[in-house]
């Protein structure tokens, strides 16, 4: 219907049109044809150079009254190292294209006016010129030779990867239907590897979880990167083309599945510091939301780097924002301290992991810290001597230690051999589960087992007593699941030291 009622608009605007040019023509031959015809020339000519002051006015105005929010301009140098230089390769092309602009405007618009109709008048022949074939040929050529090479030496700059000795640190974002997903390398630096089939709804990405790499890698919800930093970003997609932009940066990549790019590129000015510079331009000092009476934050003080998706990538493209902090060193390591890994919160001990039920190197080291801090606690305690083995496991309703136990066991040896003094009793309690004898029994069983696995490893036996507690002193209600399995725990208490 509404196809229709446009196709008639049109179709009674062509003929309107088509009238008024009637009119015009009965006009004419009243008023006689040559006088109408030369009043409507002259008035197109004298329109034309209107046409071309205002033009120019506007496009001068517009570029001084818009400079401070351009890109380039005013608040809006380049928040990046090579950023510097892509700006001047663009104000060079801004240079010589703005000459060509003005030039080609003023001749058009002057010609027309010049050169309008009159009688009598007539064209030149031309049919050659050598001079002006070379003129016309050789400029643009300098220019583009200047613009090609000055280009293509930045690009060279810019795209060039990291050196094999470089310091750099290295992060990957990851274009999805609508989000980013960005992946830190956490503590050792490296990102683990991937592969899309093992890609599901709580692993978005397709880690491969056997891979050590990928345990401690983090998925933070903003890009947050400390200044005059190297930072290689690897960019890739999931599902269509996508485009990493980062635009304060002067960074844009396109993130094509299966295509892995990436983009190097250093900050060289922080969020706060950015804002600083925006303050003192009184664009900047309206309020940030004047429909929000609460919100008496100005500008400059809401600005926020982003990260933005520069490819049209389906009707959610618009949400792929987000925001990018540059923050100091100091800064940037309080932040990391609190980033927690994506395998150990989300993936770790679920049935999409692969290491379910073994101990990693990152927890035995994690856990051998624990230990001996709780060692050294102890040991500078009055009354406080009990130190539990939380680690230490027994398979079911027996006094055989779990393989994974000797991690923990290890720990003790080793606080046995630094401290040579120490005495121990390995104390073995139970839930109340079945019958008090048997519970007794096995907690007999259990702190004899563990005294048993120090003596083979060659600790004095004088050092160490065992003996079994039962079910007799609960430190939590055995009317839980979990309070049962927190009594079914194994302890040593230090004796001397
Ligand atoms: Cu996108």
């Amino acid at each position: 219907m509404t196809t229709l009622i446009i196709i008639l608009c049109l179709i009674l605007i062509g003929i309107v049109i088509v009238q008024l040019g009637r009119v015009n023509e009965l006009a004419g031959k009243i008023r006689g044809q040559e006088a109408s015809e030369n009043s409507a020339n002259n008035f197109h000519g004298i329109m034309c150079i209107v046409f071309l002051i205002g033009f120019m006015i506007m496009a001068v105005w517009t570029t001084a009254y818009y400079k401070n929010w351009c890109l380039g301009y005013g608040p809006h140098t380049s928040a990046s190292e090579h950023g510097e230089l892509l700006d001047g390769v663009f104000n060079i092309t801004v240079f010589f294209t703005a000459i060509v602009f003005v030039a080609t405007q003023i001749a058009l618009f002057v010609f027309g006016y010049i050169y309008r109709y009159k009688k009598g008048r007539k064209t030149l022949w031309l049919p050659h010129d050598n001079k002006l074939e070379i003129i016309w040929t050789a400029i643009p050529a300098f220019v583009m030779t200047i613009l090609v090479v000055g280009g293509l030496d930045a690009w060279n700059t810019v795209m060039a990867d990291v050196g094999p000795d470089e310091e750099y640190m290295e992060i990957e974002a990851t274009g999805s239907q609508f989000l980013w997903f960005i992946r830190y390398p956490g503590a050792d630096g490296k990102l683990g590897t991937k592969d899309y089939k093992k890609i599901t709804g709580i692993n978005p990405l397709g880690q491969d979880f056997t891979d050590a790499k990928n345990w401690d890698d983090f998925q933070p919800s903003e890009i947050v990167l400390p200044v005059n930093k190297k930072v290689r970003v690897r960019i890739t997609a999931r599902d269509v083309l996508h485009n990493f932009d980062l635009p304060h940066f002067r960074v844009k990549m396109d993130a094509i599945p299966g295509l892995p790019t990436y983009f190097v590129f250093k900050p060289t000015i922080t969020t706060e510091q950015y804002r600083q510079n925006l303050k003192e331009y009184p664009e900047y000092n309206v309020l940030a939301d004047p429909e929000d009476p609460e919100n008496k934050k100005k500008l400059w003080e809401e600005f926020d780097y982003e990260l933005a998706c520069a490819e049209l990538c389906g009707k959610g493209h618009f949400s792929m924002r987000k925001t990018v902090r540059i923050v100091t060193q100091e800064e940037y390591d309080l932040w990391l301290a609190e980033q927690q890994s994506f395998y150990m919160s989300q993936i770790r001990n679920s049935d999409e992991d692969p290491m379910k039920g073994k101990a990693l190197d990152m927890e035995i080291r994690q856990r051998r810290m624990t230990f001996n801090n709780a060692v050294e606690k102890a040991r500078a305690s009055e009354t406080d001597k009990v130190i539990r083995l939380d680690h230490v496991k027994f398979q079911t309703g027996s006094a055989n230690l779990t393989d994974d136990s000797r991690y923990e066991l290890d720990n003790l040896i080793g606080a046995l051999n630094k401290y040579p003094e120490m005495v121990i009793e390995v104390m073995g309690h139970t839930d109340n589960v079945g019958n008090p004898t048997g519970n007794q029994t096995l907690s007999n069983s259990r702190a004899a087992s563990v005294v048993n696995y120090l003596l083979n490893k060659g600790v004095n036996s004088s050092r160490m007593t065992s003996k079994g507690y039962g079910d007799k002193v609960p430190v939590e209600d055995n009317a839980t699941a979990e309070g049962r399995a927190k009594n079914r725990r194994t302890e040593f208490k230090i004796i001397s030291q």
